[in-house]
C-alpha cells in the first residue's frame, strides 16, 4: 500500500467530472487500498479518486470516527443517489483539498445511494447523519463540484485566495 498526495485547490482537476469505471481489476483495487489509507493518514473520514488525481468514479468513506469505533471502511464505485430525503441537515463541512477550512453547509438528511463493490457486486443502501453528509460531499468530487460551490461567492473567494498562497508557500517549501 502507498500514501498518495492529495490535490490542493485551486486545481482543474477538481473541477472535472469523473468518469464511469467499466471494470473491477488488481489496479482498482489496489487504489482503493491506497486511497483508504491515505484518507486515514490524512485524517479523513472521506475520499474520492479525483482527490488523488484519478479520474474514476471511485470514493472511499469510513464515519465511525468514535475513538474506540471498530473501522468501517467502505468502498463505492459508480455510486448514484437514487433518493433524497425532504428533511434537510445542516453540517460543518471540511475538505482534504482545502485544508483548515470549515463553512456549514445544508444538504438532504438523508440519502439512498446505489454503487457496485470491489467484487463487481450491486449494492444499494440508504445513509443518515454523517454518513449522508460524506457520501454526498464524496459524489460531489466525482461531479467536480466542491463544498465551498455552496458557499457565497465572497467567502468562496477568500477561501479560494487562502489556498493560493498556501499552495505558493508550499511550493517554495
Ligand atoms: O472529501 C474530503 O475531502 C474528506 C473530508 C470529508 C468530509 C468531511 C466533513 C463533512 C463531509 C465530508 C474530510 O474527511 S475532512 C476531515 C474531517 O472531517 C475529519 C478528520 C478527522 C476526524 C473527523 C473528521
Ligand atoms: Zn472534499
Amino acid at each position: 500500500m502507498a500514501l498518495k498526495k492529495i490535490l490542493i485547490h485551486p486545481d482543474p482537476r477538481l473541477k472535472k467530472v469523473a468518469t464511469p469505471v467499466t471494470s473491477v481489476n488488481d489496479e482498482l483495487r489496489r487504489l482503493a487500498d491506497d486511497m483508504l489509507e491515505t484518507m486515514y493518514d490524512a485524517p479523513g473520514i472521506g475520499l474520492a479518486a479525483p482527490q488523488v488525481a484519478v479520474m474514476d468514479r471511485m470514493l472511499v468513506m469510513d464515519c465511525a470516527k468514535e475513538d474506540d469505533a471498530t473501522p468501517e471502511p467502505m468502498v463505492l464505485i459508480n455510486p448514484e443517489v437514487v433518493w433524497t430525503s425532504d428533511a434537510r441537515n445542516v453540517y460543518e463541512e471540511g475538505c482534504l483539498s482545502i485544508p483548515e477550512q470549515y463553512a456549514e453547509v445544508e444538504r438532504p438528511a438523508e440519502v439512498e445511494v446505489s454503487w457496485m463493490d470491489l467484487d463487481g457486486k450491486t449494492r444499494r443502501e440508504r445513509f443518515d447523519g454523517l454518513w449522508a453528509t460524506c457520501v454526498q460531499h464524496e459524489i460531489d468530487h466525482l461531479d467536480g463540484k466542491l463544498f465551498i460551490d455552496y458557499l457565497r461567492p465572497l467567502k468562496r473567494q477568500m477561501i479560494t485566495r487562502k489556498m493560493q498562497k498556501l499552495k505558493r508557500e508550499m511550493a517554495r517549501g
